[in-house]
């Protein structure tokens, strides 16, 4: 069937998709992944926060499709660690994805199958281009700002949310001095040891 071109509207000052309704997600949607778990604890009986929210585009799931979207992540943290995305793998492993960062302070946390990993800022004006079978996952590291970025993936791509679930990603996104540090999740295992 043609499909017909369209336009939609990304509301930088609003940060949204005025066409879009968003997803919502909180704090009790991220249960297990962060490592101090008596302060994930504490933050949960103050209430359950939104992390962030997502204004999806999303396209029939067929090759030749992009779905494409805003995500705000809100700052804050539990214990050391920084808010983020639950983070996946895409289900089609040999996708991709970029990310374009409209405002605040990140980083993007990824991993191979294999257990190879990279840790790529996020600031305003910064593209950052997620190969193929790298799993994926945002931290706002800013004090107190929104982060705010643009994604576009193959519609066919899916998430696989599995092996982060069971043990979140190698490396974890802590403050230490005020400053963000990239530290050993020790939950994690090497493929041949799970
Ligand atoms: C990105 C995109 C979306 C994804 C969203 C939330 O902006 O990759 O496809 O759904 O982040 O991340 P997650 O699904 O890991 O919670
Ligand atoms: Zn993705």
């Amino acid at each position: 069937m043609l499909q017909l071109p369209f336009t939609f509207t990304l509301n930088q000052a609003a940060a949204c998709i005025e066409e879009s309704t968003p997803i919502v997600r909180r704090l009790s949607s991220l249960q297990g992944q962060f490592f101090d778990q008596a302060a994930y604890t504490a933050t949960l009986a103050q209430g359950d926060p939104v992390l962030y929210q997502v204004y999806a585009v999303d396209r029939p799931a067929v090759v030749g499709e992009l779905s494409s979207g805003l995500t705000i992540l809100y700052p804050g943290r539990v214990g050391d660690e920084y808010f983020m995305t639950k983070g996946h793998f895409h289900a089609v492993l040999e996708t991709g994805e970029v990310y374009y960062c409209l405002g605040g302070e990140g980083r993007m946390v990824m991993e191979t199958p294999e257990g190879d990993w990279h840790v790529a800022e996020m600031r305003p004006g910064a593209v950052v281009y997620v190969p193929p079978r790298w799993a994926h996952r945002s931290v706002n590291v800013s004090n107190g700002e929104k982060l705010v970025f643009f994604w576009v993936y193959p519609a066919h791509a899916g998430h696989d949310y599995g092996a982060i679930e069971r043990q979140g990603f190698r490396k974890l996104i802590v403050a230490r001095d005020g400053a963000p540090a990239v530290i050993d999740n020790p939950r994690w295992l090497p493929p041949a040891q799970r």
